[in-house]
């Protein structure tokens, strides 16, 4: 059992999401779980670190491990950087855990909180496991909480979690952030009411909810009035006699570690690699998980047309595109992968010759040193979701571009496009817009690159990661003292 005794302290900090931010490596028999840094992970480590010895004593990590209570209790530790996380594994069995994860989660939020209600299954069995998973999470916590506890709660697999704990520890300190988009109420009252109401009271169980941008959080405000029957006083409402904060706090990147970065030998040797194969051409780029969300085939269309409508071009510019596999039980996912496949090939056959491809395709991830190497060698990242709560990889390649040059194509549905107003934006639906701004960024002289880049690198050094988890605690921390000082004796 790896939950370490707790101090006596004041203040922990409790991160619960999905999956714990650990990977387990199987060997032969042997299993080794090994810590995996993810954005939150940093954003959390960097806050903790600015707090030094402050009010937070201690951090414990809850989430689901990907393994079973036995599998856990054997495997080797992770050593070193992390030995002072805990973490707080929740045993969740197999059915349950599908029901709960490809079916609720993935195969109805996440197509509808992504404006895709075509693709949202309804299927009972998978609310009953939704609503389980998460009854799952607070008995797990509730045997380790205490009341001065102040509990993070992430995305959109535990909706109820907030309520449930709310109903057992009445004054807990409860945030609760939401990393997709949250949709207009016309999307989200599709779902049925009995759905509707157990997702927005779980919802409202926290003190603070956070949303990417202040679009989502007015979305939000919309269903809770025409939900839940109780009416909005500007970014605030009462629930259960308490008074209830809901803001935009757009999640940002460790902007230094990336601005860094390209400086790295590692680094420099990939680019090195890339620079031989570019062999002069423009390089364009795009690195993201395999969804349907993130306008994969429209990206692939913009090109092809470019191509067409200059055919100068053809030879002279190579799209070096990265999807890492992702969610491939479900069907959706398994469809989106031929689809890509199919079209790539395509238009390699179709536009391609002996000495020339237009698209170099990598299914598979990327190593931090060669990710960074393709942020700072290419011409151009372009970024087409049909939907993105954020986007980070937009953040990511304009922080990594020290020499101040390349351009971002991004589109206009993703939360980042709010703050990276220098990009060039477009909508991922007009295939011809797309085409022309490929155009128009291959073209765009070395000056405006610096200053857009510069823009944009300013207002990501500004709110870095480290500000964003600052900005929700205090919202968090100023929301239950206020709600403390005028509750009635
Ligand atoms: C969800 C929301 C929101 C990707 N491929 C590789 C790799 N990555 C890293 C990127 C970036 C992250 O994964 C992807 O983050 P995104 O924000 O782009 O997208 P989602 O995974 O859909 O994230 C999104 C986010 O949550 C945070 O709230 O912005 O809207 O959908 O950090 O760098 N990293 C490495 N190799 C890869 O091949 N090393």
């Amino acid at each position: 059992f790896y939950f370490k005794k707790v101090k006596e302290m004041k203040n922990r900090l409790i991160i619960i999401s999905n999956r714990l931010p650990l990977t387990i490596e199987q060997n032969g028999d042997e299993y080794k779980l090994k810590p995996s840094s993810g954005g939150l992970v940093s954003a959390i480590s960097s806050y903790l670190q600015k707090q030094g010895k402050g009010s937070v004593s201690e951090d414990i990590w809850v989430g689901y491990p990907g393994c079973d209570e036995r599998l856990w209790n054997n495997a080797e530790r992770p050593e070193g950087s992390n030995t002072d996380h805990n973490f707080l594994p929740v045993f969740i069995d197999d059915d349950t855990y599908q029901h709960y994860y490809d079916g609720f989660s993935n195969s109805l939020i996440w197509p509808l909180f992504h404006y895709f209600p075509s693709f949202a299954q309804y299927d009972d069995a998978d609310f009953e496991a939704y609503m389980s998973a998460n009854k799952i999470f607070a008995d797990t916590l509730a045997q380790h909480i205490r009341h001065d506890d102040m509990v993070w709660i992430h995305d959109y697999h535990l909706m109820p979690l907030a309520g449930m704990l709310r109903k057992r520890f009445p004054w807990l300190t409860i945030g609760f952030f939401l990393h997709i988009p949250f949709p207009s109420y016309e999307l989200f009252r599709v779902i049925p009411k009995k759905w509707q109401h157990e997702i927005l009271k779980g919802i409202a169980g926290a003190n603070l909810i956070g949303f990417h941008t202040i679009d989502y959080a007015s979305h939000f405000l919309t269903s809770i009035e025409r939900v839940l029957k109780v009416q909005r006083d500007g970014q605030h409402f009462v629930w259960d006699d308490r008074r209830i904060k809901v803001d935009a706090f757009p999640i940002s990147i460790d902007f230094d570690k990336f601005y860094q970065a390209a400086d790295s030998p590692d680094v420099a040797a990939f680019r090195e690699t890339y620079t031989t194969l570019k062999d002069g051409k423009q390089l364009i780029f795009s690195v993201d998980r395999l969804d349907y969300t993130k306008g994969l085939e429209n990206r692939l269309k913009g090109y092809h047309q470019f191509l067409s409508d200059n055919p100068d071009y053809i030879g002279k510019v190579v799209f070096i595109l990265v999807i890492v596999p992702s969610r491939d039980a479900i069907d959706k996912y398994a469809e989106q992968k031929k689809m890509i496949d199919e079209y790539i090939g395509n238009l390699n056959s179709s536009m391609g010759s002996i000495t020339w491809q237009p698209v170099i395709y990598h299914y598979n991830s990327l190593s931090f040193d060669e990710l960074i190497a393709l942020y700072t060698s290419c011409d151009l990242a372009l970024i087409t979701p049909l939907r993105d709560g954020m986007n980070l990889v937009a953040k990511e390649f304009v922080a990594s571009r020290k020499d101040q040059r390349g351009v971002l194509i991004l589109s206009e549905m993703a939360g980042a496009a709010r703050e990276l107003t220098d990009a060039l934006q477009i909508n991922p639906n007009d295939t011809a817009e797309i085409a022309t701004m490929i155009k128009q960024a291959l073209e765009m002289p070395e000056a405006e690159q610096a200053k857009r880049i510069s823009a944009m690198q300013n207002c990501i050094k500004h709110y870095n990661v480290d500000t964003w988890a600052s900005d929700f605690f205090d919202n968090l921390t100023a929301t239950v003292s206020h709600q403390l000082n005028t509750q009635p004796a």
